[in-house]
């Protein structure tokens, strides 16, 4: 019986998703982009868990989409099936905080992936591209999208065109990544953000999430008028009141996530 190509476990509030094809550097075939939509899905919709940990080797993140698998795919393969469509964007209806935690490639559709999330952090090892050039393929899952919103389009056109990777220093330095940690340090300190984001009042987190991801579709007016809502509704939950009275009483907020 061949190995699950995730492990997942659990640490207090905080899921934990590993991608398990350490031959292949991760590449993400349907078995492994089914698996971690699943995982995704269980995890957001679990109200023990609070933030969410995708994470992958210590050389590898993960190297993108499966080449082997896709060398001979023809355009009615794809398109008839919806590939990518299919089973690789199930992180966007995700509405707890995901936390990338990167050593090592992340190329191509593994960085694409990491772009999805919505943090992350990356080991001193970690390397970023998006090399489909080299195949004369393009980035399919976002890249061409998430990459400038991230690092603006000078430096995306660089990457996309040129493929060319960089290390996590400038990834750090682009914006990419939000923190850059010691290798050994990496799933300590992924847990660590975790658990603290998923400390906090649950539905505060995800409409923060939804308002900030706001700020990349659509005018400032609008946005603004979507956090304002959001805003308003912090009113109508308990945990609100909660952290404001805990604060005037000086002592720690005890968050029901309603
Ligand atoms: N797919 C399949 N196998 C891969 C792989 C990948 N992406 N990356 C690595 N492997 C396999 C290697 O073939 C090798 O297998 P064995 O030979 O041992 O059987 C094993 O993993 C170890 O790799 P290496 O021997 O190459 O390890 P190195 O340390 O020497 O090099 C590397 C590491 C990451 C620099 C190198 O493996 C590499 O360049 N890998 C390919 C990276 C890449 O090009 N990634 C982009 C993939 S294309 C689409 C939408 C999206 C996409 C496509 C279509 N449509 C909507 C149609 C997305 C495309 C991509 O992501």
């Amino acid at each position: 019986m061949s190995e699950s190509p995730i492990l997942t476990a659990r640490h207090g509030r905080v899921g934990f998703i590993n991608l398990n094809r350490p031959a292949q550097l991760n590449a993400l075939n349907d078995a492994l982009m089914d698996a971690l939509g699943e995982a995704l899905l269980s995890l957001d919709q679990d109200p023990d868990i609070g933030a969410i940990v995708i994470t992958g080797s210590d050389k590898a993140f993960a190297a993108g989409a499966d080449i082997a698998v896709m060398a001979d795919w023809t355009y009615m393969d794809v398109y008839q099936s919806g590939f990518i469509t299919r089973n690789w964007e199930t992180i966007r209806q995700v509405r707890k905080p995901v936390i990338a935690a990167v050593a090592g490639y992340a190329m191509g559709g593994g960085c694409e992936l990491a772009l999805a999330c919505d943090i992350i952090i990356a080991a001193e090892s970690a390397k970023f591209a998006l090399p489909e050039i080299k195949l004369a393929m393009l980035p399919g899952a976002g890249g061409t999208q998430r990459l400038p919103r991230a690092v603006g389009k000078a430096k995306a056109m660089d990457m996309c065109l040129s493929a060319r990777m960089l290390n996590a220093e400038e990834a750090d330095r682009y914006g990419l990544v939000s923190r850059v940690v010691p290798d050994a340090e990496l799933q300590t300190s992924a847990l660590k953000l975790a658990s603290q984001v998923a400390s906090y009042s649950l539905p505060a987190l995800m409409a923060i999430k939804e308002s900030l991801n706001r700020a990349f579709e659509g005018n400032l007016s609008e946005g603004i008028l979507f956090e304002r809502r959001e805003l308003h509704a912090r009113f109508a939950s308990e945990d609100a009141h909660e952290g404001m009275h805990a604060f005037l009483d000086k002592r720690p907020p005890e968050f029901t996530h309603r």
